[in-house]
């Protein structure tokens, strides 16, 4: 309860904000994306984990709100970002179950991005397959963030339970292969397994694939030979603060 009123007003304290996490190329460590990550430090709690606080913010129906403020925040940090010289291809934002509860969130979206002037193409949503299997009307849904021009992609893929013949049918363009699988893939042979058959399934379906949680040389070689060329994890970046992206990624760097 404590947690819920100082999340409320967190928002207009300023004192959440985003860290972003850089999706490479593996091959040529080019930088195609960011995923924008939502950090709260609060001057009583300290530094609150997203794990703790957004089933707080879903159960309250704070998310909104909240999934609002993110988006708004990380369309206009691109925007940011082109001024000074750095140009992010693809912001990825992540959504909640929640978010879809009331209706479609397409004329939010339209509205966010337009006030920011950032090109729909420029954005992908995240959803995971449970908000796709779990909303009653997602197919619609999606459709309908589909027709404002923003991409889509499925988080923490392979862990849920979506059927192949269900995702044929979804508008999404990327598979974002969940890091469980990734953590032991050179010495577990079903996660490898499973690894390799998202792969596959991208390239059947004609889907980008990004592989979340790389850490290590070992495991960013192995999905290059299985045909995945796109990676994001401590290897190549921890998610970090705006600046820090720009120093790092931006002109001469
Ligand atoms: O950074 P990490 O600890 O950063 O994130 C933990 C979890 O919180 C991840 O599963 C991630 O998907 C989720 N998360 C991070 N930012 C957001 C956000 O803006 N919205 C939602 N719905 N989930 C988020
Ligand atoms: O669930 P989702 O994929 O949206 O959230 C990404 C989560 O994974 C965040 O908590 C982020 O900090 C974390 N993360 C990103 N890269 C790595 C990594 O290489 N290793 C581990 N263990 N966690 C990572
Ligand atoms: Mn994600
Ligand atoms: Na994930």
């Amino acid at each position: 309860l404590r947690l819920e009123a100082l999340l409320r007003r967190a928002i207009e304290k300023n004192e959440i904000y985003l860290h972003y996490q850089p999706q490479v190329d593996i091959a040529t460590r080019q930088l195609i994306g960011v995923e924008a990550l939502v950090r709260w430090h609060n001057p009583e709690l300290g530094q609150v984990a997203p794990v703790r606080f957004i089933p707080v913010a879903e159960d309250t129906g704070f998310i909104s709100q909240l999934g609002q403020w993110v988006l708004a925040e990380a369309c206009r940090q691109m925007i940011c970002w082109d001024t000074a010289g750095l140009r992010v291809p693809k912001m990825a934002v992540n959504l909640s179950v929640r978010q879809f509860e009331r209706g479609s969130i397409a004329p939010m979206v339209a509205s966010v991005l337009q006030e920011a002037g950032l090109e729909a193409q420029r954005l992908q949503l995240e959803v995971t397959e449970s908000v796709i299997m779990n909303t009653g009307d997602a197919l619609g849904y999606v459709n309908d963030l589909r027709a404002v021009g923003v991409g889509l992609a499925i988080d923490d893929f392979g862990t849920g339970y979506s059927s192949l013949a269900y995702l044929s049918q979804l508008p999404v363009q990327t598979l974002k292969i969940d890091r469980s699988f990734i953590q032991d893939i050179s010495t577990d042979a079903n996660d490898e397994a499973i690894a390799v058959a998202i792969i596959q399934l991208g390239k059947s379906l004609n889907l980008s694939v990004v592989a979340e949680g790389v850490e290590n040389e070992e495991q960013a070689a192995f999905l290059l030979r299985h045909g995945c060329r796109h990676a994001q994890g401590y290897l190549y970046s921890r998610p970090v603060a705006p600046d820090d992206l720009l120093a790092q990624w931006g002109q001469g760097h």
